[in-house]
Parts: structure tokens; sequence; C-alpha cells
């Protein structure tokens, strides 16, 4: 709710309250956090941002990227909730937007699934609902305004039409290679559409084989403790799709431990996700890390476009891409960082 126009309601409950009890003020149950703003007068968009949780470090730059834009001096209040990767956290937090009366609520989805009720209120509340980074699976997708994020089945087939080409270069297109997949937080849309591009590609190449798939949830240390199984299981593995940077780094780990090597002049070859950090880029430029498939963590602009737009009554589209490409360790990695935020 616009902050001015509860400046008024507030006094009229400030009245009430004076007038109906011996002159002590109640304090209301749920004391909206932005109360010395209406006093104030201010006239903010408040904004209820539910993120997914601290994960990687394209959740960090991402949560920067909205820390960044959604300030005052722009003409916002947030309301920030870390979900710690628990949906219910981040449904608890939807629930306390909806009784703080924000205006907006955006959130970044852990999981496609279980959101259906928790939107039902928040619509009934009045409150748009934006969609940042993952997405949702619900039976009316009216629950939502709009989604901005990535193209997570195209980003999963660059990577396999990259490996295909890489390969062809390599004189080994008609090996048999033998892959493992390190999945991000299962049933998230960055897990779920990586995944299915990488198999659109895959089931073209019948000398590719697929070993194993298992989830290393985003994380450096799952994806070192994962990647380390998957070598103790799986002998002669040719290639590792990792699903982001973080797991990455960790597979890296793992692999080292184990006495191989990973990169071009390495023993397996190794494509990653997100290039939301420099580290990344390093990873390539020291020859561990083949390909990262850009995942763009920088959504909050996208986002206050949006609200702006609905703020004057405009449609806005429902779903809105954004631009995103590859970097591999063949490029002029050095220029590339030149023009990246970090
Ligand atoms: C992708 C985003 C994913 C990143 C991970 O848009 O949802 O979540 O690829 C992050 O690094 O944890």
């Amino acid at each position: 709710m616009r902050t001015k126009n509860l400046y008024i309601v507030w006094c009229l409950i400030l009245i009430l309250v004076l007038e109906g009890c011996s002159g002590k003020k109640e304090e209301p149950e749920n004391a909206l956090l932005y109360e010395d703003e209406i006093e104030e007068g201010h006239d903010y968009i408040v904004v209820g941002f539910a993120q997914v949780g601290s994960e990687s470090d394209w959740r960090m730059a991402n949560t920067a990227s909205f820390q960044a834009t959604f300030r005052e001096e722009n003409g916002y209040y947030l309301l920030f909730e870390d979900g710690q990767q628990k949906q219910e956290n981040q449904i608890k937090a939807i629930r306390n937007f909806i009784l703080q009366e924000v205006d907006y609520i955006i959130l970044d989805p852990i999981v496609e699934t279980g959101w259906d009720a928790v939107l039902e209120e928040a619509r009934a509340a009045g409150i748009p609902v934006i969609l940042s980074d993952r997405s949702v699976e619900v039976s009316d997708e009216t629950l939502y305004t709009c989604w901005v994020g990535s193209d997570f089945e195209e980003e999963g087939r660059v990577a396999g039409r990259w490996l295909a080409d890489y390969l062809k270069k390599e004189g080994r297109d008609e090996e048999e290679i033998r892959i493992v997949t390190l999945q991000g937080t299962l049933d998230s849309s960055a897990q779920l559409g990586r995944t299915k591009g990488f198999d659109d590609i895959l089931k073209n190449h019948g000398n590719w084989t697929m070993l194993e798939r298992r989830s290393g949830d985003f994380t450096q240390s799952k994806g070192q403790e994962v990647m380390a199984d998957f070598l103790r299981t799986h002998s002669d593995i040719d290639v590792v799709i990792s699903e982001n940077d973080n797991m990455t780094f960790g597979a890296i780990e793992a692999i080292e431990k184990a006495g191989l090597t990973c990169g071009p002049e390495g023993d397996i070859i190794m494509i990653s996700f997100d290039g939301a950090s420099r580290a990344a880029f390093t990873a390539m430029q020291e020859g561990k890390l083949h390909m990262v498939m850009e995942c763009n963590p920088l959504l909050a602009p996208l986002v206050d476009e949006i609200i702006q737009k609905l703020e004057r009554g405009e449609e806005v589209e429902r779903i809105r891409y954004v631009e995103e490409q590859y970097f591999d360790a063949s490029m002029d990695l050095e220029a590339v960082l030149e023009t990246r935020g970090y």
C-alpha cells in the first residue's frame, strides 16, 4: 500500500484508538515495518522480495542487484526475506508481506510446485506477484503477473551443442563419450530446464552415454561430495556437466583430490553454468574449466521496469527472457572480464 495513503489510515486509527480507550494507545498486532516512513510522509512503493537463499555466487550477485535497485532514493521501500533454501520460509515471507500490506511481491521460487495456496492469498489481498529468475507450476497462470529470467532449456541446449562442436574439433565425434551431471536443486526451474535442454542434444548422439545425474543442490560442498562419489562409482568419466559454477568448483576439487585433472589439457571436460563471478573465468584461464554458459543474475532493473509500467497502468509481457551467451577457454577472457561488473 502507498505509504502516503497509509498515513491517513494511521491517523484515523490513532484517533479511534485514543477515543476508544482510556488514553492507552494499543500497539496494533502487526505494526508496519515502515511506520516511521509513513509518519514522515514518504510515498514509497513498498516491495516484498522472497529470495531463495545465499547458496551461490549467482545468488549473491542477484541479491545485490535487488538491493541496489529497490532503494529509497529510487522510490522503493524493500522488505527482503532470505528463504535459506527452504520453500516453507518463502511461504512464511509471502504471508508476512501480505500482513505488511506491501504494494508488490517479488518471488524467486526455490522449486516450481507448491505455490497455489499462498499465491491465492496474495491475489485475495490484491497484491500483484512478479516472478524473478525461477518460475512456478500452478493451476491458474493468473496467480502471478509475469516472470523475468533465463531460458534455462536453451542454456542446456547451448551447452550440448558446444560439447558436440568441441568433440568434433578434437576428432572425438565418433568416440564413446561417458558423461555425468551435477544437477541443481531438484524441481527448480534452472535444474529442470538445463537438464532437459542438454537432453535434447544428448539424444542426437548415440555415442554419448549419461552415466548418472545427481543433485549437488547448487552448492560447492555438495558438488564436491557428489563428484567424489561419481569418481568412486564410475571409471573413465569423459565429461562433467555441472549446472552451476559453485558445484563446478567443488567438482574440480574432488577431481584433483582423486589424482585426475580437468580442463582443455586434462582428463575430464568440464562444462558449467552461471559465470556470475570472476572465479569461473579464473578457472577457465587456469585451464581447469572448458566452458561457462552465462546465466544473467542482474534481474532487478527489469523487475523495476515492470513495476514502473504497472504503476502507469500499462500492460507488461508475461514472459521476459534476459540476453545470455557462453564463454570458453579459447576466448580473450581478460577482455570479457573488462565488460563485466566484477
Ligand atoms: C539460475 C539460478 C540458479 C543458479 C545457481 O537462474 O536460479 O540458482 O544457476 C543459483 O547458481 O543457486
